[in-house]
């Protein structure tokens, strides 16, 4: 296995914490045995839990108004997979990697799948680009895609996602993630209904060039940037699509795009209830799609997105396995160290959820003791499991505290030399 940072420098940080870190890992271990729970068990469903990291995240997204580019950022999918493998080297929590097409330009997708391999990296979910024009584009989707009124654009839109599901094919990847930003921004703008229609006709056209063990992940959003009438505004929308489409289609969650309050861990359950639930992408936000690191702004609703997936995953059993991934954009953080904690407070989702005892709050709901009920799950909550993760990450061969870590071993420093800016770049153009 290639490995990005040098392995002696990792021992050198895990040695130097191990002692703290086996200190409050056999404390941990004696409140979760008062509590009848086996930190052992635990410890060892952590080392499986996966989230795929998305290329993009690794450059510096920035926001509608300015980007600040950063220190050594990749300038190509090769050195996004290095920033990557970094990330995976130091959380064992990101062996998977979604690429964003045109983005990614791949001419020999034989190689990068090597590379990728090289650094114990797959494939998860391609994500197809039909919301901005690309240079010598013949038509443009100012007006739309996939819904355009134009059966040349909606073409070219449906060709761009075949597109990305052969690269995908040929990554090893096994889904596409359809995000449009289609939609109107004045009332009278678009008939409502028409434009679903002609979506739908699109999607069609696209499920249909789906291999037989693909899916197709449908990701709605509130608004932006269409911000009267997004046509694939709700989970309502998108479930109804998903539904028409076929048992490929199904529905992806980005915790951002909702309007705020919106429950979405009731939208995750109605979605697993009904079998469509396909995917997510994590991040946080306070107003809207904010993109922030996951579990900054509010972890207790990632942690209530976890409680229904514990519950499905009950209910389920191992067929219930929606696709785990990041998305999010940085403007005023180092990239990998923001996507490294990201992935761990995913990571720390998954296990506070797995600390709530099913059987016990069923009793507690049946029997209406709703404040029982309710600490039930608070009690998970406010479980700091980071020693769990910790020696999940020790045993798996990461880092104890892979931000600090990083931080010792000078790759965004290395990066910078090895990565010159391009002459001439713009300051908002994609890396
Ligand atoms: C856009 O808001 C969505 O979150 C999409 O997932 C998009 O493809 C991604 O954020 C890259 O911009
Ligand atoms: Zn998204
Ligand atoms: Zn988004």
């Amino acid at each position: 296995m290639n490995t990005m940072i040098n392995e002696g420098l990792v021992a050198e940080h895990n040695a130097k914490l191990q002692a703290n870190l086996d200190a409050d890992y056999a404390a941990l271990a004696g409140v979760l045995q008062r509590r009848g729970q086996d930190i052992e068990q635990l410890t060892a469903l952590a080392q499986t839990f996966a989230v795929a990291v998305p290329t993009w995240g690794a450059g510096t997204g920035g926001t509608r108004f300015a980007r600040f580019p950063g220190v050594g950022e990749p300038r190509n999918i090769f050195e996004k997979l290095e920033d990557c493998a970094v990330i995976n080297q130091l959380t064992q929590a990101t062996p998977a990697v979604s690429p964003h097409f045109p983005w990614d330009k791949v001419s020999d997708t034989a190689a990068l799948r090597e590379i990728a391999q090289g650094y114990g990296l797959a494939f998860d979910a391609v994500n197809s680009n039909t919301f901005q024009d690309q240079l010598g584009q013949a038509h443009t989707y100012k007006h739309g895609s996939l819904t355009s009124q134009s059966a040349a654009v909606r073409a070219q839109a449906v060709e761009h996602n075949i597109e990305c599901i052969e690269l995908g094919r040929a990554l090893g990847s096994k889904a596409l993630t359809v995000w449009v930003g289609d939609g109107a921004n004045f009332p009278g703008q678009h008939n409502l209904r028409g434009a679903l229609e002609r979506y739908l006709d699109s999607m069609r056209d696209i499920y249909g060039a789906l291999p037989a063990d693909w899916n197709i992940f449908i990701e709605h959003k509130l608004f932006e940037p269409a911000f009267y009438a997004t046509t694939i505004a709700d989970w309502g929308t998108s479930f109804a699509c998903a539904t028409t489409l076929g048992p490929k289609a199904k529905c992806l969650v980005d915790l951002g795009h909702h309007a705020p309050n919106t429950n979405i861990e009731m939208i995750v359950a109605r979605l697993a209830q009904f079998g469509k639930l396909g995917g997510f992408h994590f991040n946080d936000s306070k107003y809207g799609d904010d993109d922030l690191d996951s579990g900054s702004i509010n972890p207790f609703q990632l942690f209530l997105v976890f409680n229904e997936l514990a519950d499905a995953a009950e209910r389920e059993g191992s067929t219930f396995n929606p696709a785990y991934m990041l998305d999010q954009s940085h403007n005023v953080t180092d990239p990998i160290e923001s996507l490294m904690s990201s992935a761990v407070e995913v990571q720390r989702a998954f296990i506070q959820s797995a600390l709530v005892d099913r059987a016990g709050l069923r009793q507690l709901q049946e029997s209406n003791d709703v404040h029982a009920s309710a600490q039930a799950l608070k009690q998970a909550f406010r479980t700091d499991v980071s020693a769990i993760l910790a020696m999940a990450r020790l045993r798996s061969g990461a880092a104890i505290d892979p931000v600090a870590c990083y931080r010792t071993t000078g790759y965004r420093e290395a990066r910078g030399v090895a990565r010159p800016p391009k002459a001439g770049a713009s300051s908002s153009g994609i890396v």
